[in-house]
Parts: C-alpha cells; sequence; structure tokens
C-alpha cells in the first residue's frame, strides 16, 4: 500500500508567493504598456495639432489664437485679432489649443482637445513682433497681434522675429519678467540653458500628461502652465529628479518654419 501524501503547506506557500509574483510582473508590465502607448499617442496628437496650427495658418494667412475656458474648444475671440488674455499678459490664464478651429478631433465632451489622459491640450502664440537679434530689419511691427492677425503677419512680413516664447532646459533661473523673456545665464547645477533661442518660437502646444490627473508634478511642470513667455522642456524625470517630477510633452512651430510655409503657399510675402 503506498500512502497517500498531499502537499505540505511550505510546499503551497511556495508555489503561492511564485503565482503572486509572476502575476505582479505581469500587471506591472500591463501598466507600463499602457503608459508607454499613452505617451506615445499624446505625441502623435501633439503632432497632429502642430500640422493643423500650420494648415490653419496656410488658409487663414494667420495662426489661431487660445482657446480658453468658456470658448468650448473655439480661439477667442472667433476669428482671431487681439487674443483674449494675450501672451506676454499674467491674465492669459486659459491658453487652450483651439480644437475646433483648427479641426482638431480628440476632443473631450466641451470641445477641447486633449491628450491620452483627457487633460486639455494647452497653447500659446506669440503675439509681438520683434527684431530679430541683430537684425533691424523688423523696422515698425504691428503688435499686439501681429501673428494672428492676417493683415498685421502679412505687413510684418518676413523680416520680424517672435518676441514672446521660449522654450528652456529648467525652470531654475529663468526670468519672464523681461522681453524676450530669458532662459537666463546658467551659472549653477539646475539652472535652465536655452532649448530654443529667443524670438524663434511663435507658438508652443503642451501636453500635460498622466501625473496632472493626479495633481502632481514639480517646479519644471509648473513653468508650463504658470501663464508667462517661458516654457520647459526636457525627458521625464521621477519626483526627486532635478527640478521635480515632470511627464509634460511639448511641441512648438519656429517663426521661420511658419514662414516657410506661407511662402510655399503663396500667401507670402
Ligand atoms: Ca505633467
Ligand atoms: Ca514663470
Ligand atoms: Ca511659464
Amino acid at each position: 500500500m503506498r500512502k497517500e501524501r498531499g502537499f505540505t503547506l511550505t510546499e503551497l506557500a511556495v508555489v503561492l508567493a511564485i503565482v503572486a509574483l509572476l502575476l505582479g510582473g505581469l500587471l506591472y508590465t500591463l501598466s507600463a504598456q499602457t503608459d508607454q502607448r499613452n505617451f506615445e499617442e499624446t505625441r502623435r496628437r501633439l503632432e497632429l495639432a502642430r500640422e493643423l496650427l500650420l494648415s490653419f495658418a496656410i488658409v487663414n494667412g494667420r495662426l489661431p489664437c487660445p482657446a480658453t475656458s468658456t470658448s468650448n474648444g473655439d480661439e477667442s475671440p472667433s476669428g482671431g485679432g487681439t487674443c483674449t488674455g494675450y501672451l506676454p499678459n499674467s491674465a492669459n490664464t486659459n491658453g487652450y489649443l483651439p480644437a475646433t478651429a483648427i479641426g482638431f478631433r480628440s476632443v473631450d465632451a466641451s470641445g477641447f482637445a486633449t491628450d491620452s489622459w483627457g487633460n486639455r491640450l494647452r497653447y500659446a502664440v506669440a503675439s509681438n513682433a520683434t527684431q530679430p537679434s541683430g537684425s533691424t530689419s523688423c523696422a515698425s511691427p504691428s503688435n499686439p497681434d501681429a501673428f494672428t492677425t492676417t493683415t498685421k503677419l502679412k505687413s510684418n512680413g518676413i523680416s520680424c522675429g517672435a518676441l514672446d516664447l521660449v522654450i528652456c532646459s529648467a525652470t531654475q533661473n529663468t526670468n519672464s519678467g523681461v522681453s524676450p523673456p530669458s532662459c537666463g545665464t546658467y551659472g549653477t547645477t539646475g539652472d535652465a540653458r536655452p532649448v530654443t533661442n529667443q524670438r524663434t518660437v511663435v507658438a508652443v502646444v503642451i501636453a500635460q500628461g498622466k501625473n496632472t490627473s493626479s495633481g502632481s508634478g514639480g517646479a519644471d511642470e509648473a513653468e508650463n502652465v504658470d501663464n508667462d513667455g517661458v516654457f520647459v522642456f526636457h525627458e521625464p524625470r521621477p519626483t526627486d529628479g532635478q527640478g521635480g517630477e515632470y511627464d509634460d510633452q511639448l511641441t512648438w512651430i519656429s517663426v521661420g518654419e511658419l514662414y516657410g510655409k506661407l511662402i510655399a503657399a503663396g500667401v507670402l510675402p
């Protein structure tokens, strides 16, 4: 007679531990894959936003104004001109991508363009034209709606730079209180370096990413929504990284690229 023998408690515990480990690993992989997919989808939406903004400019001879929290995804004011709360103006509390004006399809129930986590895409456009650095060719630019009014953009012409927006590698040591806004001079660890030069960027689109829904995010991210002309772009970082947690994604349009598209389409000069 063979003696029947079951699993010992120790054996069962080992098996359960292995199953738990495998399951945990699987769940982690799944959530990491979802995050990665959302990140890439958001990147695609930003690129689409960029193309649609440039297409809008070709048809309308200007860039659209940002949407505000009450404009249901349309530019404000409708038809462009002097934007509601234009930069550099601290009253510009509600700059969103004008989804209905440019025909952007991923929108929330109120018509605002969103990233793949459902956060509304931010958008800022330069209002003032200026001499490109070291040049005197943009003699008397028409401001402050230089890039959002068709006749002004045309009369300013391609000799003007865009004054109000600059992209930096950190918020530390930047200066938004000067015109043009500045990434400052690099001095100590954590200080910003320029990602773009001043007078280069005419529009920027920002996705605030996964952490925005949970209300987290660091100082570098806060710089992207504090309604001044300085924006921060770098690779994603964890909470204890330089400048705090950062998962924002940005894309921007240089003024030269805008002019290039308008010239190619016969809108300028
Ligand atoms: Ca973020
Ligand atoms: Ca700031
Ligand atoms: Ca800022």
